[in-house]
């Protein structure tokens, strides 16, 4: 049993960049690489945050290099990676985590807002992707994950620029496949569905609405934990997805197989 699980989910020697992780799903993810042997690069972009959250990485028996950069701002990647490369080394799998939404109606959504979504949530993932994937097509080997989501395939009452940026993003991660699989890349999206983290706190917390929504809309019962999420990232990461390749895994609790079903409506005791 132990020498499967190590020849296939074993990362020792092999570098992890995620790029938001100071907390979150970006967090849950390094940890839980690093917890397979992969050495990690936490990016962020908060000199504080990239501080703190050292100490949490360290409760987890993690030594993590940390590294502030804009994922939005090309020279700061390409900078910031020629850091990972010369102090680390080069990266093996990179997870395009970062992320922001803004939940503001169509209508009443400023032009600049929507810019910024896009930028973050679609364009960034690509700026690192194109400055990482040269090294691993040398290579002949490496892991892109970008971070999707249920918006990818949903659209939803607020979140337009966000959709958009989701949406865009799986096909982004499609592509990519299409262009680098010949060189053993493989390069994959998680779709995460409802996950308790500061981006939810808003519509999970104090009684809002949207709380009912989601225990009624995923079959599973509950958010989603951040850990759910690490734990499909190590798969996507590992030799046991080397032939898995364009694909997004949703970690939704099931949101996605459910149109919806009447509460109590053939419960078993
Ligand atoms: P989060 O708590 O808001 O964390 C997002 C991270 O991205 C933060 O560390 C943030 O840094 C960082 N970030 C934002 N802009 C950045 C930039 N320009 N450069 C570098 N880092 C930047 O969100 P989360 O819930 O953990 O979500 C992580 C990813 O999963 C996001 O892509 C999100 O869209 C996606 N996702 C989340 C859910 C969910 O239900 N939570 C579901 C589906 C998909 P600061 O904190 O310093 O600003
Ligand atoms: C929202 C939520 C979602 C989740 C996630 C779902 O306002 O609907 O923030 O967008 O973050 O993306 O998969």
């Amino acid at each position: 049993m132990e020498n499967i699980i190590k020849e296939l989910f074993d990362l020792s020697n092999k570098v992890a960049l995620i790029t938001g992780a100071t907390h979150g799903i970006g967090m849950a993810v390094a940890k839980t690489l690093g917890k397979a042997g992969a050495k990690i690069v936490v990016n962020d972009i908060s000199d504080e945050k990239l501080t703190a959250c050292k100490a949490e990485y360290k409760k987890d028996g993690l030594d993590v290099y940390t590294l502030k950069f804009d994922v939005t701002n090309e020279d700061a990647v390409d900078k910031g990676i020629t850091e990972i490369e010369q102090n680390v080394g080069p990266v093996d799998i990179l997870i395009n985590n970062a992320g922001i939404i803004k939940r503001i109606p169509i209508l009443d959504m400023p032009l600049s807002d929507f810019k910024q979504v896009i930028d973050i949530d679609l364009i960034a993932p690509l700026i690192v992707a194109k400055r990482v994937a040269p090294g691993m097509i040398k290579r002949r080997s490496g892991k892109i994950i970008n971070m999707c989501s249920m918006m990818s395939v949903y659209g939803r009452n607020s979140v337009s620029a966000y959709a958009a940026a989701k949406g865009g993003l799986k096909l982004l991660t499609a592509n990519m496949t299409c262009e680098w699989a010949k060189y053993n890349l493989q390069i994959n999206g998680i779709g995460p569905g409802y996950i308790a983290t500061s981006q939810t706190a808003a519509i999970r917390e104090g009684g809002h609405p949207f709380n009912d929504l989601v225990m009624t809309r995923t079959p599973a019962g509950r958010w989603g934990e951040p850990e759910d999420v690490g734990n499909a990232a190590l798969f996507l990461a590992s030799k046991a997805s080397d032939f898995v390749n364009g694909h997004v895994l949703y970690v939704d609790g099931g949101i996605l197989a459910n149109f919806g079903y009447v509460k109590g409506e053939n419960d078993i005791d």
